[in-house]
Parts: structure tokens; sequence; C-alpha cells
């Protein structure tokens, strides 16, 4: 039994010359990338990529910060449990709060520039995966 993740490395993330290090923790962990592409988002699929924060007071600069250059896009594979094990890799939302060893704990320290995202669960999964990886 198998289980897909979207994984993301943020424009900061990609700006930071990061990207390869975060591809190559999740590869080393032994998950299979079975997609992969770099783009800069558009502003309607970021908008349904965060859909679920559209009522929160940072969903503009979310948006913002999204969409303001090149992300890296990622389908992740892994046995069952593979969603979590990867969040479990990111670190918590605030890096401040990051254990030391997680992507987050060791190079962001703000929540809104926090160089990764990870789908939380089965559901998001399938909805983020079908919206940037719809060739899929
Ligand atoms: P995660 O990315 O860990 O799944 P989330 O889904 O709660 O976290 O939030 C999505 C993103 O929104 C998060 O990576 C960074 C931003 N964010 C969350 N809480 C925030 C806050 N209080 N202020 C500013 N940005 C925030
Ligand atoms: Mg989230």
């Amino acid at each position: 039994m198998s289980e897909r993740s979207f994984v993301m490395v943020k424009p900061d993330g990609v700006a930071a010359g990061l990207t390869g290090e975060i591809i190559g923790r999740i590869e080393r962990r032994g998950f299979t990338i079975v997609g992969l592409k770099t783009a800069v988002m558009a502003r309607s699929a970021a908008e349904e990529h965060y859909g679920e924060h559209r009522e929160k007071p940072f969903f503009g600069e979310l948006v913002e910060f999204i969409t303001s250059g090149p992300v890296v896009m990622l389908a992740v594979e892994g046995p069952k449990g593979a969603i979590a094990a990867l969040r479990a890799m990111m670190g918590t939302t605030n890096p401040l709060d990051a254990a030391p060893g997680t992507i987050r704990g060791d190079y962001a320290l703000e929540v809104g520039q926090n160089i990764i995202h990870g789908s939380d669960g089965e559901e998001s999964a399938a909805r983020e995966l079908g919206l940037h990886f719809p060739e899929h």
C-alpha cells in the first residue's frame, strides 16, 4: 500500500538555493519522486491551493508570497504513512518552534517564509496533486 503527497519548495527556499538539499533529504529518506516541476504559481492556483485559509488575516500575504517567484513542486510517493512522515521531516508551521533536524528547524525563522509545503492529509494530498499535477 502506497501513499502520495504534494510537496513544494516555496519561493524563499528556491531563492536560498535549498531545492537540492530538500529533494536530497526526501530521496535519502527513501521516498520516490514521481513528479517534479518548477513554475511560478498562477494567482488562481495559489488561491485554490490555500483555499482553507481564505478567511485568515494572512491570506493576502500568503498568496502574494507563494506567487512571488518560482517554486519547485513534487509528487512524492512512499508507504502508507508517507504524508505524515513528510510533515514530520518539515517541522512545525512556525519555524521558531520547529525541532532542529527538521527542514524548517534547520533553515527558516519566519512563519510567513517557512520554505516548504507538504500536504496535511490524504484528502489534501489528493486535492493538491490534482491541482498542480493534473496530467498525472
Ligand atoms: P503548514 O504550511 O504547516 O501546513 P498552514 O496550512 O497552517 O501551515 O498554513 C499555511 C501557510 O500559511 C504556512 O506555511 C505559512 C502561512 N501561515 C500560517 N500561519 C500564519 C500566520 N499566523 N501568519 C502568517 N503566515 C502564516
Ligand atoms: Mg497546511
